[in-house]
């Protein structure tokens, strides 16, 4: 292994220990990335590596807010700044239970080069808070997020650090979130965050642009080995906006997602959950309870297996986790690998341990594509929306559709030519990285030591 990035993965193991998640992610990018630095002695003399793994400010506050009984909780927020070469920091925020530092920074840090992957101009950023959106009334939503912004307002701005949502934070909480932000500064700045609804500046086709993005991307995958989506079938894990917008757009396609799973367990629906009344009844079911997608088996009479996860099944073409971090570990990938599919697409942030992940990759018959680019569409119609905001003017979705298809090759293409480029083959994971690090690398290298 090259000297330096050993170095650099044995100080982040020291310095980073209560951090798993954190260190997780930045020693699978560093050692795929090994190519280019044993190419370039500079990066040691500029620090280059240790700049890049080392967020530029990381915020924490409390936030207090009261419940409908008049009680008072107070819950940590954050926002990471991680990188700002490119642009403005970009990301979301996300509100769940388990939301710590850790989480924040592997997220941030994915985010970066996510970011430089979409070609457009933003940096990478994340936040969120460990409150618990599970059973919250609407009230009490609205109070926590007036909270946060009172906390956040001052971090952040359209040319600043511009959040978006990411799982427990939709259009209801960015309405919310901007509210607060506008009545703190007394200035309409709608760029200050994405996701937005549309009468206050939202963009087309934002809440369907991550699943949409991830199957214009597995389209790419499956031109590239001479097939077709044609009647493919799609194991989704998840059921929330991605996995949603992966149904919608695998159904247009004529493909077709036949498990989708929750924290409750697994739905298997051999017709696909492809109709419009299906579709919509998965948004009802979320949004009255998020913990369980068991009552769509009722509801449409099919299968439902309690408290497992269908990894390993081989009735489907193609598996998408697209659920949470680590929702794959080494057994899983075990199951995966024996299974016989052959197309393990991440969709979710950082989805696979970095052992599976490591197995996958070494099995000959399956292609692995990487969740930062299959997952890029969504910051990447964020970013649409910014340049919509700043122009003052809204695109059809037609347009915002376009766009996002385009990216989505441009993404896969770019990917196979950096893998190319260092003699790595059709290496869709490391050629994500080497071509998102490329960029934010020669901005920094550019912009001078800080
Ligand atoms: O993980 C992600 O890329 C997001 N949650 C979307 C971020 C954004 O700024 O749209």
């Amino acid at each position: 292994m090259n000297q330096y990035i050993k170095d650099t993965i044995e100080t982040i193991y020291n310095r980073y220990d209560s951090q798993p998640e954190f260190v997780q992610a930045v020693e699978e990018f560093l050692l795929s990335i090994e190519p280019v630095v044993d190419k370039h002695p500079e990066y040691k003399k500029n620090d280059l590596l240790m700049r890049l793994i080392s967020p530029e400010r990381l915020f924490k506050f409390r936030v207090v807010w009261t419940d409908d009984e008049g009680n008072a909780h107070t819950n940590m927020g954050y926002r990471c700044q991680f990188n700002g070469a490119i642009g403005p920091y970009k990301g979301g925020l996300r509100f769940q239970k388990n939301v710590n530092e850790s989480i924040i920074k592997f997220l941030a840090f994915e985010q970066t080069f996510k970011n430089a992957l979409t070609g457009m101009p933003i940096g990478g950023g994340k936040g969120g808070s460990d409150f618990d959106p599970a059973g919250k009334s609407e009230s009490e939503i609205m109070r926590f997020c007036q909270s946060f912004m009172t906390a956040l307002y001052r971090y952040i701005g359209p040319d600043i650090d511009v959040p978006a949502g990411d799982m427990g934070v939709s259009q209801r909480e960015i309405g919310y979130l901007f509210g607060q932000y506008r009545r703190l500064k007394g200035n309409f700045e709608n760029g200050v965050l994405t996701g937005k609804g549309l009468s206050y500046g939202g963009s087309l086709i934002r809440p369907e642009a991550t699943g949409y993005g991830a199957v214009y991307y597995l389209n790419e995958v499956l031109k590239h080995e001479n097939d077709t989506l044609e009647g493919k079938r799609i194991g989704v894990s998840g059921y929330g906006n991605v996995a949603w917008g992966i149904m919608k757009k695998a159904a247009e396609l004529n493909a077709k997602v036949i498990y989708m799973s929750g924290p409750d367990g697994y739905i298997r629906d051999p017709d696909g959950i492809s109709t419009e009344e299906k579709l919509n009844y998965i948004l009802e079911m979320r949004r009255i309870d998020p913990m369980h997608c068991k009552p769509y088996a009722e509801k449409f009479n099919c299968e439902f297996v309690p408290n497992k996860k269908f990894w390993g099944v081989s009735d489907v073409d193609i598996y998408m986790p697209a659920a949470v971090q680590n929702d794959v570990g080494f057994e899983a990938a075990k199951l995966i690998g024996d299974s016989g599919v052959k197309y393990y697409i991440e969709v979710a942030n950082m989805p696979t341990t970095n052992d599976a992940l490591s197995y996958l990759r070494s099995c000959e018959h399956i292609i692995v594509a990487p969740s930062k680019a299959v997952n890029a569409g969504g910051v990447g119609v964020s970013a649409l929306e910014m340049s919509q905001n700043s122009e003052r003017l809204s695109w059809t979705a037609e347009e915002v559709d376009e766009q996002l298809h385009r990216m989505m090759k441009t993404i896969h293409d770019n990917s196979v030519k950096a893998a190319e480029e260092f003699g790595l083959g059709y290496d869709l994971v490391s050629g994500a990285n080497i071509a998102g690090f490329e960029k934010v690398a020669e901005a920094m290298l550019e912009q001078g030591l800080f």
